[in-house]
């Protein structure tokens, strides 16, 4: 007896001890082995729809909306267990990741206000000591919208310090109303929404807070004759995200210089690749022409979209604006929040499915090249049967005017900065050498458009985000002698005295003719200065804005990179009269 209680006292403990480590090991970081994810097992979802305006006897009205952020547990794939999320949707149930899609009509304004129901803790590890929102009770979770190309007063625009947590119950410094207004009367095209917190984005949108924001304008659009209709035209929301064993979102609690800052960490790349809310989904489609309003909602990851069987892609729009003509192309390069709405005509297929896969290396463009795994996208099962179809993509699509560089109200040097510890880590990236907090240098006049010349001094392609303003690439050219200017630069920080002209006289690197169109991101080339003439004005009409540009807390730019953004790439854009 005495015997048999020894061992199973020592069975009873060893099980405690081993409970005690599996708990630990769980709290801690036992990542999900990503090939136990079988590829192309679910569906495509479709987001649910949320039309941006009414109809009252046959004449479309402007419509408020209520979207709330909700806590709730989303499923990424069959073999994964549900994931607690935070989802954007109409209600707890109908939420989802991505948000509903909001379809907004030209010219019929739409509404939100969007509600906080988030609960007092984050579901992610993040990172006081970068510029951060933290509230005063430290309850909460402080969120704030950003509508991405639209064009919209700057009380509306989600500021990052325009926070606010659960029920309104703590407001950022330039927080100013709860009801958000979109004009809709720019160009029609794609757009997204997402959550823009100061220092906290990064975690925000890896957690769910985003969503495709779509403006249609018939009169327009119809004639051109593009797929259409819920089954043929789709928007797509890529990204990618790590999982543990559990089901749970990884996100890396340690940061790469932990003395310095505890949890930040220069890019956050997930080894799932998720498209509308599931990893690695696969869709059935006819034998007939596809719409796909492709939106890039990673952190840092760059996506090289290409189709296995050699189905090329008709490109007809970048970021929020139509190209003037399409574009055949074999293969999109696709940077953080940078969008594209292709045709593919899956009647040219000689198989029966279509891989859509990635070769981005990560970090874009020096890193690891991609495996079987993040080189992966969806699966598009191709029908049999050919079918009659009567969309077309024609020779013309739509033209607005070409950047007009005689009227160019300012020119501007815009250089960024990343700098390290002493072991030669990230610690922080900088635009221009300036934190966030100081004063406005970029204060450009409203209906006037600028020449905006883009250093990178670093070695990492970064997607800039001018938010209100459209822009054209004219020029990237590659700087020689690059460490001779950077090292002028780290001391006085001033491009014209650092003589860039001298410097600035290496190879063209031609703009692919599907990014020659009007713009809202572009990826800046490490080692290069790329010049943009941005306009800060409508490109399809002479209109000036319906509102004050001016106002308070006024605009930003910055990095689309999230993790860069937080800390802290990005500065205020301060309209002036
Ligand atoms: C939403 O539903 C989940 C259960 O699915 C629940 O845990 C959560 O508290 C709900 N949130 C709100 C705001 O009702
Ligand atoms: C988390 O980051 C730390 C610091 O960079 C690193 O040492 C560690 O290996 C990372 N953990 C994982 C699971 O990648
Ligand atoms: C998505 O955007 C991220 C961050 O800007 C970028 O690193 C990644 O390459 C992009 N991926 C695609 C498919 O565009
Ligand atoms: C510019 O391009 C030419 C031809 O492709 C090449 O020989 C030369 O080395 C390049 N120069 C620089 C500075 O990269
Ligand atoms: C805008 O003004 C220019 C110059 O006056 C004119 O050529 C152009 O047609 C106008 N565009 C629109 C859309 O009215
Ligand atoms: C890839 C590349 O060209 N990176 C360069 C970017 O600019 C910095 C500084 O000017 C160089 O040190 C990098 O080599
Ligand atoms: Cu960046």
């Amino acid at each position: 007896m005495m015997v048999m209680e020894k061992i199973l006292l020592f069975h009873l403990l060893s099980l405690a001890l081993l409970g005690a480590v599996v708990e630990a090991t769980r709290s801690d970081d036992r990542l999900i082995k990503i090939s136990q994810l079988k590829m192309f097992v679910d569906e495509l979802p479709d987001m649910p729809k949320i039309l941006g305006f009414d109809v009252v006897n046959g004449v479309p009205v402007s419509k408020s909306l209520q979207i709330g952020m909700f806590s709730k547990k989303w499923k990424f794939h069959r073999d994964l267990p549900p994931t607690r999320v935070f989802a954007y949707g109409t209600s707890n149930n109908t939420a989802t990741v991505p948000g509903p899609t909001i379809e907004a009509l030209y010219g019929v304004d739409t509404y939100v206000t969007w509600r906080n129901y988030l609960p007092s803790k984050h579901i992610l590890p993040w990172d006081p000591t970068i510029p951060t929102a933290i509230p005063a009770t430290k309850k909460g979770v402080p969120t704030v919208v950003h509508l991405h190309g639209g064009i919209d007063e700057p009380q509306s625009d989600g500021n990052a310090n325009s926070w606010f947590t659960r029920g309104f119950r703590e407001r950022g410094p330039t927080w100013t109303q709860k009801k958000y207004h979109y004009y809709n009367i720019q160009q029609p095209g794609n757009m997204w929404y997402h959550d823009h917190a100061m220092g906290l984005t990064r975690v925000n949108l890896l957690v769910g807070l985003i969503g495709a924001y779509i403006i249609r304008h018939p009169d327009i659009e119809s004639p051109l004759g593009l797929p259409h209709g819920k089954e043929f035209d789709r928007p797509l929301v890529v990204f990618d995200r790590s999982f543990r064993t559990d089901g749970s979102i990884y996100m890396n609690r340690t940061g790469n210089n932990p003395s310095i800052h505890p949890q930040w960490q220069p890019e956050y790349f997930g080894d799932a690749i998720i498209v509308n809310g599931k990893a690695w989904p696969r869709l059935t489609v006819r034998r007939r022409k596809y719409r796909f309003r492709i939106i890039n909602a990673s952190n840092a990851r760059f996506f090289e979209f290409f189709f296995t069987n050699g189905l090329r892609f008709i490109h007809v729009g970048s970021d929020s604006s139509y190209n003037k003509r399409p574009v055949m192309i074999k293969k999109i390069l696709l940077a953080p929040s940078e969008i594209v709405d292709v045709i593919v005509d899956f009647s040219e297929s000689k198989s029966d499915s279509a891989i859509l896969a990635n070769g981005a290396a990560y970090p874009y463009p020096s890193g690891d090249p991609v495996n079987k795994f993040n080189g992966n996208v969806m699966k598009f099962i191709i029908k049999r049967q050919r079918e009659v179809d009567t969309s077309r993509v024609p020779k013309r699509l739509i033209k607005y005017p070409s950047p007009d560089l005689s009227n160019a109200a300012a020119t501007r040097y815009i250089a960024m900065y990343e700098y390290t510890s002493p072991t030669d880590e990230p610690t922080h990236l900088f635009l221009n050498g300036k934190p966030y907090e100081a004063p406005a240098t970029e204060t450009p006049k409203e209906g006037t458009s600028e020449i905006w010349n883009v250093i990178n001094l670093t070695a990492d392609n970064h997607p800039l985000h001018i938010h209100l303003g459209l822009f054209v690439v004219l020029e990237q050219r590659k700087l020689v002698d690059v460490e001779k200017f950077k090292e002028c630069m780290l001391k006085i920080n001033n491009a014209v005295k650092c003589q860039i002209s001298k410097y600035a006289r290496g190879n063209i690197t031609a703009v692919p003719a599907h990014e020659q169109g009007w713009k809202n991101v572009f990826k800046m080339t490490p080692g290069y200065v790329t010049k943009i003439l941005v306009r800060f004005a409508y490109i399809h009409s002479n209109a000036s804005y319906p509102f004050d540009a001016s106002a308070e807390p006024g605009y930003v730019y910055h990095c689309h990179i999230l993790d860069h953004e937080d800390n802290a790439m990005m500065r205020p854009l301060k309209f002036i009269k």
